[in-house]
C-alpha cells in the first residue's frame, strides 16, 4: 500500500529512441544525501582547472576531482587517477547493483553555485566503449539536466534530484549530448558523481 506522503519514485525513461537514460529518484534517501554531500564535500581535494575550448584556455565553471585506476583525458587536460575512498566506493556498489555492470572509474563535480555549468558533450572518448553505461548521481542542489539529439535536435530535460540516479546505456552517447547549463535562479551547491568503466587499451 502507498502511502499518502511516499512521492512517486517510478523509474523514468527520458530518451524515445536511439539510446537510454533511466532516471531514478530518490534512489539514496534524504539521511543518504545529507551524509553523502558533507563526506564527499571534506574528503575531495577539489581541482579549479583549465580547459581548452575552442582553442582557448578558460577556467572549467566547477571544481573536480578524477578517481579510478586509469588517467582520464577530456577537452584538453588529462586528469590523473587516484585511489577511490570508502565513500565514493559505497556509493559505485550500489550503482553497480543498479546497472548490473562494473565501474572503475568516476569523476565528481561540484556545482557551487547557478553559475558552474557543465557544456554540452557527449561522454563519447574512445577508451569508454562504443556503447558505455554510464551511471551519474545527484546530492544537493537540483540542476537542469538536458539532453539533445545529435541529427533530429530533439530535446529532453529532467530536474536532478537530490538523491537521484541516472544511467545512460546504449547509443545514448553516439546519438545524443548533454549539459548542465547555467541558471539566474538561487541554487544550493551541488555535487554530481559519473561513474564509468575506462578500458585499458
Ligand atoms: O552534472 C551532471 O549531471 C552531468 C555531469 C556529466 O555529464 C559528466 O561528468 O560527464
Ligand atoms: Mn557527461
Amino acid at each position: 500500500m502507498r502511502l499518502f506522503d511516499e512521492p512517486l519514485m517510478q523509474p523514468q525513461e527520458l530518451l524515445p529512441h536511439d539510446g537510454s537514460a533511466l532516471y531514478r529518484p530518490g534512489f539514496f534517501n534524504s539521511d543518504e544525501c545529507d551524509r553523502m554531500f558533507r563526506k564527499i564535500n571534506d574528503e575531495t581535494p577539489w581541482e579549479a582547472r583549465n580547459i581548452i575550448l575552442f582553442g582557448k584556455e578558460v577556467p572549467q565553471p566547477r571544481l573536480a576531482c578524477w578517481y579510478g585506476d586509469l588517467a582520464y583525458s577530456y577537452s584538453g587536460i588529462t586528469l590523473d587517477p587516484r585511489p577511490m575512498t570508502p565513500t565514493l566506493l559505497e556509493i559505485k556498489q550500489r550503482c553497480e547493483e543498479a546497472a548490473s555492470t562494473q565501474f572503475n572509474s568516476v569523476l565528481v563535480n561540484l556545482y557551487r553555485d547557478g553559475q558552474d555549468s557543465m557544456g554540452l558533450h557527449a561522454d563519447d572518448e574512445p577508451e569508454l566503449g562504443a556503447e558505455p553505461v554510464i551511471a551519474s548521481v545527484s546530492f544537493g542542489g537540483e540542476r537542469n539536466f538536458r539532453l539533445r539529439h545529435r541529427q533530429s535536435k530533439e530535446l529532453q530535460q529532467v530536474s536532478l534530484a537530490s538523491g537521484s540516479l541516472l544511467v545512460m546505456s546504449g547509443l545514448s552517447q553516439q546519438c545524443w549530448m548533454h549539459d548542465v547549463p547555467k541558471t539566474k535562479k538561487f541554487v544550493e551547491p551541488r555535487i554530481n558523481l559519473t561513474f564509468r568503466y575506462i578500458n585499458s587499451n
